[in-house]
């Protein structure tokens, strides 16, 4: 993978959320966000391990998943801002989104259960195709029954999953250590599964533990769990901001923004392409935004639409043929 390929994904997942931020802060994107501005290398560093083919779970953190997949992010901010021409329509937001076209089969918000989705979808498209299944949850979902669960059955089943903790060492406001028993790695272990704690500020070691666990996924080899130590550089949500909470010290978050993974990508792309890709991305996001911005607002009469298989008898409160 060339270091500019993923400085290019790195870049576009930073940037995206800078103006998505500014929509929440503008009151285009009413539901406000949960940014991963500090953790862009382990979703590009993930995603570049694998084919287009492969497919991913999200949680609610994952702006940086469906980007480095490859969703289209002027439909994705769309998406964002509720309106219809978003990727899925305007219904899933932030939280929820899902993008088949390009192997994002759903996001979560239930902390945990996207893994058991996962490890069911591994076993179904394990059944006749050498395909690979990520899913992708933080250190709060890692005593999740669900979760564990998953572990047993991808592990006794031999399903091709990768299961990707991007720790970033609280949830919400809880502190890992104050949350966990034992460790990430142990609990894969217990169920046999191969695990391993992994950096994951840098997108070259993230894309090498990735490669590993992905192609030992695709030739039969079953399950593997990287738990990747990583930061979140803004709040845990973009409401945070107004509530002055203190749960994090100053240092601590110096200390991380010391090893801003993005900068340590830029530091191995040439200058001059550096900037060409900067510009290239700048003039996405402001034909994004503006496409998100200006596409029209939503009629609340199809507020049901599209919410379950074979439509609602009733919408909106108006009885409808
Ligand atoms: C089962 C469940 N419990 C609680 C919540 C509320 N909640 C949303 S995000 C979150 C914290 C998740 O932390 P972590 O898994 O570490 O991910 P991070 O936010 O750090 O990326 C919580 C408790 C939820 N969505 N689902
Ligand atoms: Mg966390």
């Amino acid at each position: 993978m060339n270091a500019a390929r993923l400085y290019r994904t790195m870049r576009l997942i930073r940037r995206f959320e800078e103006r998505a931020i500014e929509l929440v802060r503008s009151g285009d994107i009413a539901s406000g966000i949960h940014p991963c501005i500090g953790q862009e290398a382990v979703a590009a560093g993930v995603c570049a391990a694998l084919r287009p083919d492969d497919i991913v779970l999200s949680n609610h953190r994952g702006h940086g998943h469906l980007l480095a997949k490859g969703s289209d992010p002027g439909r994705f901010l769309a998406e964002l801002a509720a309106k219809d021409t978003g990727i899925d329509r305007g219904r899933a937001g932030s939280f929820h989104p899902s993008d088949f076209s390009v192997g994002v089969y759903g996001a979560s918000g239930t902390v945990g259960h996207g893994a058991a989705i996962a490890a069911g979808v591994a076993w179904a498209v394990g059944q006749d195709s050498d395909r690979v299944v990520v899913s992708f949850f933080g250190d709060g979902a890692v005593s999740q029954g669900a979760l564990l669960e998953s572990f047993n059955l991808a592990a006794l089943w031999q399903v091709p999953v990768v299961f990707v903790c991007e720790n970033n060492y609280y949830a919400t406001t809880l502190p890992a250590d104050t949350a966990i028993a034992g460790t990430v790695t142990g609990r894969a272990e217990a169920f046999g599964i191969p695990a391993y704690t992994v950096d994951g500020q840098d997108a070259d070691v993230v894309l090498e533990a990735a490669a590993g666990a992905v192609g030992r996924a695709r030739a039969g080899g079953g399950p593997s769990l990287l738990e990747f130590s990583t930061y979140r550089y803004e709040g845990h949500h973009t409401f945070e901001r107004t509530m002055r909470l203190r749960y994090r010290d100053e240092a601590e978050v110096a200390r991380w923004r010391a090893r801003d993974p993005l900068a340590l990508q830029a530091s191995r792309v040439a200058p001059g392409e550096r900037e060409r890709i900067d510009a290239e991305i700048e003039t996405l996001l402001d034909e994004a935004v503006r496409y998100a911005v200006e596409s029209p607002q939503p009629d609340p009469l199809d507020a049901f639409d599209h919410l379950y298989a074979g439509g609602m008898r009733v919408r909106a409160g108006v009885s409808h043929a």
